[in-house]
């Protein structure tokens, strides 16, 4: 079978039982998996190569370029999951915003939207609007045999702090303003965001993906009771409706060392922690019931081997006593990393974590 049933989330045993998603239900594994957020993209010479002269959102478009590009990771890392090759922006792009993602900017907006008027241009989604998606994730479980193929969407804030800025953001001034001196245009905002970005992961599970994350990267910009009262009952609703796929779902922000317990809260079995805070305290934080995921700092693999070993040993024992763990990055993995340095890390957390 490559998809999952919509009803149990039944899978092929051979990835219900590998190691990845075993941590992410927090049962006994062999040794600690170990994947990379950004493993797919311009670190790796053979991803250079095949993207030459494509524009990243038609690269998203094109189910075998995504297949190969989703895969080049998994070949030459041996990590423990592969990540789908899309972006945040691809569902937005696909139900007809005027958007694009502009090489070293990232995703930019023509019209941003900053009033009622402007819902109207968030209509639902629909499989039909996105075939590629389904294809490609049909080839992709075919390929990768035993190793889980990780779905992913940007959450209902990190989505409206691209829709409402126009682009990249460092104080999200727009958006904050939105949601502070609108707070009723700013919920209807969320509550759309919630209903594309679910469905979105919904047709991803339904075509054989055997976990999800969830990227609310640029949410640390929140104090928590902000957002428990802004953004919490959105991200929840996403959560809410793929729960009964029984897939794992991984929640993750940059700078969220306030909001971790929170992030848990909103729905996730598994929180994804960044490096400024270790996971034996992040774990104090987040509380019994939750796999953790994290956290080297990715600027460790600019560093040599010694002190690469050094750092992620200390990741390690930081998550010692937990209940369930995912290697990761604390954030994706720069464009300027060494391939090979990845490639040893891997190899090092498999080897240190044997048990
Ligand atoms: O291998 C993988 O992990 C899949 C690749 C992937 C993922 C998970 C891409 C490809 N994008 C994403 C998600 C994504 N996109 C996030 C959440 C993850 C994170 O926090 O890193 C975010 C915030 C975006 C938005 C985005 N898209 C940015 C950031 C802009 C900013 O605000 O600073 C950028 C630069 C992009 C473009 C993009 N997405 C992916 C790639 C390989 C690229 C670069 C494309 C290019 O250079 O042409």
């Amino acid at each position: 079978m490559t998809a999952n049933d919509a009803s149990t989330g039944q899978q092929p045993t051979a990835t219900y039982d590998s190691a990845f998603l075993k941590a992410c239900r927090r049962e006994p594994v062999p040794h600690t998996p170990v994947w990379f957020m950004r493993q797919a993209g311009r670190s790796l010479p053979e991803y250079r190569k095949v993207r030459e002269g494509i524009p990243m959102l038609e690269s998203c478009m094109r189910p075998e370029l995504v297949t190969e590009i989703t895969l080049q990771p998994v070949r030459r890392h041996n990590v423990d999951a592969a990540i789908y090759f899309s972006d945040i922006v691809v569902p937005l792009k696909a139900i007809g915003l005027d958007l694009d993602i502009k090489p070293g900017i990232g995703p930019v907006v023509e019209q941003p939207i900053r009033t009622r008027a402007d819902l109207a241009r968030l209509r639902d989604l629909t499989p039909e609007d996105v075939p590629y998606v389904t294809e490609a994730i049909g080839l992709l479980t075919r390929e990768l045999g035993s190793t889980p193929l990780i779905g992913f969407a940007g959450a209902p804030f990190t989505l409206a702090s691209y829709l409402v800025e126009g682009g990249p953001s460092r104080t999200y001034e727009n958006a904050k303003a939105m949601m502070y001196g609108d707070p009723e245009l700013w919920a209807d905002l969320l509550d759309r965001l919630a209903d594309i970005t679910a469905a979105f992961l919904k047709v991803q599970i339904e075509a054989g993906a055997s976990a999800v994350q969830l990227f609310d990267s640029w949410v640390g910009a929140l104090a928590p009771a902000d957002y428990v009262q802004s953004v919490m009952p959105a991200s929840a609703k996403v959560f809410e409706a793929v729960a009964g796929y029984g897939v794992p779902r991984i929640h993750f922000g940059v700078g969220t060392g306030e909001l971790l317990k929170l992030m848990g809260e909103a729905g996730a079995d598994v929180v994804g922690v960044d490096w400024r805070i270790p996971l034996d305290e992040a774990v104090r934080r987040v509380g019994p019931g939750k796999a953790l995921q994290g956290n080297l700092d990715p600027t460790v693999l600019f560093t040599d081997k010694n002190t690469v070993e050094a750092k992620a040993q200390e990741v390690l024992d930081a998550a010692a006593g937990l209940e369930g763990h995912v290697f990761n990055l604390g954030h994706g993995v720069m464009p300027n990393t060494d391939p090979d340095a990845l490639t040893r890390l891997v190899e090092y957390v498999h080897t240190h974590s044997a048990r």
